[in-house]
């Protein structure tokens, strides 16, 4: 064939190319659309009618090592989306200081929703609710104590708006009109619920999104279905939906949507497919028949979904929020949820799976399994060190002096602990009162004097405590931040001892305040030795009156390496523990409190053990360790296979305390 022959050839080619490739819908970047259409009351894709249903995952609660994993699972229950918070405080740790990488990385994990073929749902707050510390809002905001947050209040309104200056940039790229998954935007989130209702605060929010998104995307609100909170919650130009669970009246629900919008798609943004917990309450569960059935009947209307949660992954570390009257919510966020904290497959899920099979495609193939667990059985540990023994790991700086309490935020500390230390102006060889009269201390504190423990001080439940001591004594208050307020008017949290404490009639003042930085001390420590020779003694009974003094435990555990599929995850448990925080190889799983319940274990993800070196487990026990006060003897946690997050809750009359009864302990 002549020169021609092959020119003309190829010309044919290129244009069947072109002309395959646009039937086929791979539209390139300039003619993919996403929008709402008012007269046909649905959203279109590409200019065809689209119905999302969709899960809510929190690339935060998750590794980074089981993204894939997680994402894969909801896309073979049937699901065409994921929903996602944007955490604010997770990227924004300290004014200026941004954090997107690793754990963090929220485009790669946009991303990899993307290459699984699930679009996305953006929900980029800056306040975010879920349960998280102060809702997603960074806790140095608070740095301005009179500050309104989730208004117009021009210091919020400055910082929120050089946040959205770095996240907005980094998403824009990613939305599905720039050739990316992310087809509708939340601003906000149930600001209707807020006492706030300021519509110049949202009018702002609107105009930066739409500035630094354009004018393609689709914006969108949520709110509790009550005409009020739709009023306070929406705006023109933010298409307003809705959020309900399961048992909700749907008529009822979808039609106070149109209230608000008459024509366009009905949107469940968040449906529960269980409930969140707080320690020393039940754990909370929603029957898989209440889930589907409802589920089914939203469906059924035709209305896009999103189900809250799909899985809920765990608060690491300090991340967890509380609500009021204060209640922390627990280091668990299995939420009940088709996926379980660890990402294992329910009956939930499959039972969501066959209704979703009923209105859309199901892939077929197989479905990644659930992890195996692995029970690497008891670990001892020794007693290292006390906080005030470790004081000069834990706050190499040295303490701040005041006349009166400050406040973490005072002290630039924004997660944790700080030991407040005083000395006791009077001989107290009688019991004398210690107490905060203004519910002052955020949130628990350990009391001793001249390191002898008195006992524990709790907001809203112990606001005074008997303490003996002579004068001169030193008074050490170690006081934990149990996460912030996330929902409600008092989100403005503050921590530590927010008000005088007082020692019989007086004001107790000369304070030296120590920030503690525990995940460089734990560092520190981890690199001890003498982490206990491995063996160790059953521990002693303990009185359930007598408390030890907050101190850091510390052992060793290894893996055999060569072995296919170790290390795996785990569940670590705490016989005979009471409450604290718990590192593996310096990962910061979060808080365990068996002695409150219902969360018995803590989730231990496989990616933080290793087979290469033994893996070092640190306890910070605050209240009652099961070591003997000596510290001569062992004590052991243990590295079970199976997870205890609902244990039974019982009230303890004698002791006033509500007790929870840990499952393990009668397989022991
Ligand atoms: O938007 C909120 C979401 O982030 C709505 N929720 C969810 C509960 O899981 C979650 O916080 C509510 N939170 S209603 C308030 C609970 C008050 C007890």
């Amino acid at each position: 064939m002549g020169t021609p022959g092959v020119l003309v050839r190829f010309l044919f080619l290129l244009l069947a190319q072109l002309l395959l490739g646009s039937a086929r819908g791979l539209h390139n970047a300039s003619q993919r659309t996403f929008e709402i259409s008012y007269d046909q009351n649905c959203f279109l894709k590409d200019g065809q009618r689209f119905r999302y249903i969709s899960g809510s995952i929190h690339y935060f609660r998750i590794p980074c090592f089981y993204w894939k994993d997680r994402l894969l699972k909801m896309k073979m229950a049937g699901l065409n989306a994921i929903q996602t918070y944007v955490p604010w405080n997770f990227h924004e740790p300290r004014p200026g200081q941004y954090q997107f990488s690793g754990d963090s990385d929220v485009e790669h994990f946009i991303q990899l929703a993307h290459e699984l073929g699930l679009l996305v749902i953006l929900r980029a707050g800056p306040y975010v609710c879920a349960e998280w510390d102060m809702g997603g809002l960074p806790a140095w905001l608070l740095e301005k104590e009179s500050i309104v947050l989730r208004s117009s209040d021009p210091d919020y309104l400055a910082a929120v708006d050089k946040w959205l200056g770095v996240l907005l940039p980094k998403m824009k790229p990613l939305l599905y009109q720039n050739g990316g998954p992310i087809i509708t935007v939340q601003v906000e989130n149930e600001y209707g619920s807020y006492f706030t209702c300021d519509y110049d605060y949202l009018r702002f929010l609107q105009k930066r999104f739409r500035y630094h998104l354009g004018d393609k995307v689709v914006l969108f609100t949520t709110d509790g279905v009550h005409e009020k909170l739709l009023q306070c919650g929406s705006l023109q130009g933010l298409y307003a939906t809705v959020d309900f669970g399961p048992g909700s009246n749907i008529t009822a629900a979808f039609l106070l949507q149109r209230n608000s919008e008459p024509r366009g798609p009905l949107v469940n943004s968040e449906f529960y497919t269980g409930w969140l917990d707080h320690w020393g309450q039940p754990h909370s569960t929603v029957t898989t028949e209440a889930v589907t059935s409802s589920l089914h009947n939203i469906l059924a209307w035709g209305a896009n979904v999103n189900m809250y949660m799909f899985t809920g992954g765990t608060n690491f570390a300090y991340w967890n929020g509380a609500n009021t009257p204060y209640a922390a919510q627990p280091t668990s966020y299995d939420y009940d949820a088709p996926l379980s904290e660890a990402g294992d497959l329910t009956e939930k899920y499959f039972a969501v799976r066959d209704i979703i099979q009923k209105f859309a495609e199901v892939p077929e193939g197989p479905i990644p399994p659930s992890t195996p667990k692995f029970a690497y059985g008891k670990v001892a540990l020794k007693k290292l060190k006390t906080v005030e023994e470790a004081l000069d790991v834990l706050c190499p700086s040295g303490p701040i002096k005041s006349l009166y309490p400050l406040t973490f935020i005072q002290v630039k500390q924004y997660f944790g602990f700080v030991l407040y230390r005083t000395t006791l102006p009077k001989d107290c060889s009688d019991p004398t009162l210690l107490s905060a009269p203004l519910n002052g201390v955020h949130d628990r504190a350990y009391v001793s004097v001249d390191q002898v423990p008195q006992g524990v001080l709790e907001r809203n439940r112990v606001i005074i405590l008997n303490i003996t001591g002579k004068a001169g004594a030193t008074l050490d208050l170690l006081v934990e931040n149990m996460g912030r307020v996330n929902y409600g008017r008092y989100n403005n949290d503050f921590k530590g001892l927010i008000s005088n404490l007082t020692l019989g009639p007086d004001i107790l003042t000369d304070w030296m305040i120590f920030p503690l930085n525990t995940e460089d001390a734990v560092e520190h420590l981890g690199g001890w030795g003498g982490h206990g020779d491995g063996h160790y003694v059953e521990a002693r009974a303990r009185g359930s009156s007598n408390y030890t003094l907050p101190a850091f435990y510390a052992g060793n555990f290894s893996i055999p390496s060569g072995i296919p599929q170790l290390p795996q995850d785990t569940f670590i448990h705490f016989p005979g523990w009471t409450k604290g925080q718990v590192w593996i190889n310096g990962f910061n799983l979060g808080r365990y409190w068996p002695a409150r319940g219902p969360q018995m274990t803590l989730f231990v993800p496989q990616h933080i053990l290793r087979t290469s070196a033994p893996n070092t487990i640190v306890v910070l026990e605050l209240e009652r360790a099961p070591c003997g006060s000596d510290g001569l003897d062992l004590c052991l946690v243990e590295l079970v296979d199976k997870p205890v997050i609902s244990a039974a809750l019982t009230y303890d009359r004698g002791s006033a305390e509500l007790l929870s009864k840990d499952p393990w302990l009668d397989r022991v």
